[in-house]
């Protein structure tokens, strides 16, 4: 059954009938919306938010921006048209920016009528007689789907740290990725936050400037680079819109998909104060392309990284008054193995009179209370704590839904052992489900909607040639996992981010597998995908529409 005519849904017996669904209505499901219906199949799109936006819509913490500058680059680059009619701002867009962008692109695409927002994807069943995913809502619907796409984002299950007490605390207590429209109001108030990543990175400042008094409490110290952010210059756009197709080439080849040219010369290849000089006209600058406009080793050798690092440890010294602090914000692990961040006077807030930081490797929290935390040097009291403790990175979400696939098998138990899949977009044993930045796609590790619309556009090639075909479903091959993990981590192996305990490796997550789920072959990665499908799906087998169930799967290549 391949549900060719269907264009529109039908109900039976109270169940609603779709060629395909997706789940979120961030930038990829936004984009694989456009290019499935494109094909003339039924399609809806779930979401459990009021608005669209994905990770734009949750992430309204106070200085929440993209960190790259990235205007107008940050944003979808298969159309000249939404380039052209929309005036980025700055030259790093805040997160209300990128909202309003997405609002728009939905409104200029028409996608609205065929997403269906406030609702959440309980669960999803493969079923074997028909070859379709039969899915539960949170509104109590019924669907039936010959496909499922999830685009339910990366950074997206919110990690609420197991911290004894936490659910004692009766202030006000927020998470960076779960922040509500309303505004908060911080003036006057104790105010804790928990976590130095980005998000607590780009928060703190903000939330200093207004709190009665804020203490930051702090495992891990990073290294951040300061934003840089500016107004786009209106010739800066008009440039950046006639110069699009040469940039999309430019981003076809670059490895991070960033339309910024990559430095040719090792870090060692310069003496010290020639690199010192390169670093600091970068710094001035400001922006996360510091760490590949100026070397093209930093990933790859520590002896390089090493260099960069002590430039920003002097940073840190000369920035910050005083010397017990500095101490404290001093990192000391290899430098953009954990995400690096980007900030907006984020050193200088430690000069504060109203700013307290604790440093948790010396002084551990040891509870919360309801009115503050505990660690082993006193109590800190708190009229609302903010988490800035990130996510069960990339395969939270999917666990969450945990779709049951052939045999009954659930994610959670495929998944027991070790995270595998195949090309990073479907899983063995998992028939008809595709995901948009996947675990071991590039996803986090590339420009994201650019890497997010040539996976859809693979999806969506890969869905036709089933339809266009007669096939009831497709799915990787067994055993073809094993070789695609190999592939993975042997490409992160030539870098340096095995060295560092990450959200990339699981690290964050008590019980999560330590294992790195990011592809870092950019362009490569893409590559092959194409190859793939030109090869009549290698590594795919294949059941035909009209197969008895049970029947053997034959190959597809
Ligand atoms: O989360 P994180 P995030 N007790 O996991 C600490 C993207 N992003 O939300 O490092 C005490 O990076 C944890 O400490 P440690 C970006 O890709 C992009 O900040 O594990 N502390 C760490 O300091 C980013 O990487 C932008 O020792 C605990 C922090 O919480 C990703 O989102 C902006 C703890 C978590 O840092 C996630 O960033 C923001 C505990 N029990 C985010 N548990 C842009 O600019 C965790 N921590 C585009």
């Amino acid at each position: 059954m391949t549900n060719r005519d269907s264009k529109t849904k039908s109900n039976t017996v109270g169940t609603q009938s779709y060629d395909a669904v997706l789940i979120g209505a961030g930038f990829a499901g936004m984009y694989a919306l456009l290019r499935l219906r494109e094909m003339g199949i039924s399609v809806r799109l779930y979401e459990g938010a009021s608005g669209v936006g994905g990770t734009w819509w949750w992430n309204r913490y106070p200085g929440a921006r993209v960190d790259f500058p990235s205007a107008p680059y940050y944003s979808y680059s298969f159309s000249q048209e939404l380039l052209d009619e929309f005036d980025w701002k700055e030259r790093q867009p805040s997160q209300a920016e990128v909202l309003t962008y997405l609002d728009f692109v939905a409104d200029r695409l028409e996608l609205r009528p065929d997403i269906q927002l406030e609702t959440w994807i309980e669960s999803a069943t493969f079923d074997e007689k028909s070859s379709r995913w039969h899915i539960e809502t949170s509104r109590g619907e019924s669907i039936s789907a010959q496909f499922l796409i999830s685009a339910m984002g990366t950074l997206s299950e919110a990690n609420k740290p197991a911290i004894p007490g936490i659910d004692d605390f009766t202030g006000e207590l927020l998470h960076t990725g779960r922040w509500p429209a309303e505004e908060v109001k911080f003036a006057g108030k104790r105010v804790g936050v928990i976590g130095t990543g980005s998000s607590g990175i780009q928060s703190i400042p903000m939330i200093a400037r207004e709190a009665g008094h804020l203490s930051v409490f702090q495992r891990t110290p990073q290294y951040s680079i300061p934003a840089g952010n500016r107004p786009v210059k209106p010739e800066e756009l008009a440039e950046a819109r006639e110069s699009f197709a040469q940039r999309k080439e430019f981003m076809a080849v670059s490895p991070l998909g960033m339309p910024y040219p990559m430095s040719e010369k090792s870090a060692l290849d310069d003496p010290p104060e020639v690199r010192n000089a390169l670093y600091e006209e970068l710094w001035q600058d400001g922006g996360l392309h510091m760490l590949f406009n100026s070397y093209n080793d930093l990933l790859v050798n520590k002896e390089a990284n090493d260099t960069l690092c002590e430039f920003i440890r002097g940073k840190i010294r000369s920035t910050v008054k005083d010397p017990a602090t500095v101490e404290k914000l001093l990192p000391d692990y290899i430098l953009a193995t954990k995400r690096q961040a980007i900030d907006d006077g984020y050193f200088e807030t430690y000069n504060r009179d109203n700013v307290t930081l604790v440093d948790l490797r010396d002084d551990p929290i040891e509870r919360i209370t309801a009115d503050g935390i505990i660690t082993k040097s006193g109590e800190h009291k708190l009229d609302m704590l903010v988490l800035a403790t990130g996510y069960d990175a990339i395969t939270g979400k999917l666990l969450r839904l945990n779709p049951t696939g052939r045999d009954g098998v659930d994610l959670a138990s495929a998944w027991k052992e070790r995270f595998y899949t195949y090309l990073g977009v479907t899983i063995p044993g998992f028939p008809n489900l595709f995901m948009v930045h996947g675990p071991q796609s590039p996803s986090v590790l590339y420009n994201m909607p650019y890497g997010g619309e040539m996976e859809s556009d693979w999806i969506r090639d890969c869905i036709a040639h089933v339809r266009d075909n007669n096939l009831a479903s497709i799915e990787a091959a067994p055993g073809v996992e094993d070789e695609w993990a190999e592939h993975v981590e042997e490409a992160a192996k030539q870098t340096l981010f095995h060295g560092t305990d990450s959200w990339y490796s699981g690290a964050n997550i008590e019980g999560k597998h330590r294992q790195f789920i990011v592809h870092l072959g950019g362009p490569e990665y893409f590559k092959h995908l194409r190859e793939i499908a030109e090869n009549d799906y290698q590594g795919f087998v294949v059941e035909e529409a009209n197969e008895a169930p049970n029947s053997e799967l034959s190959s597809a290549g």
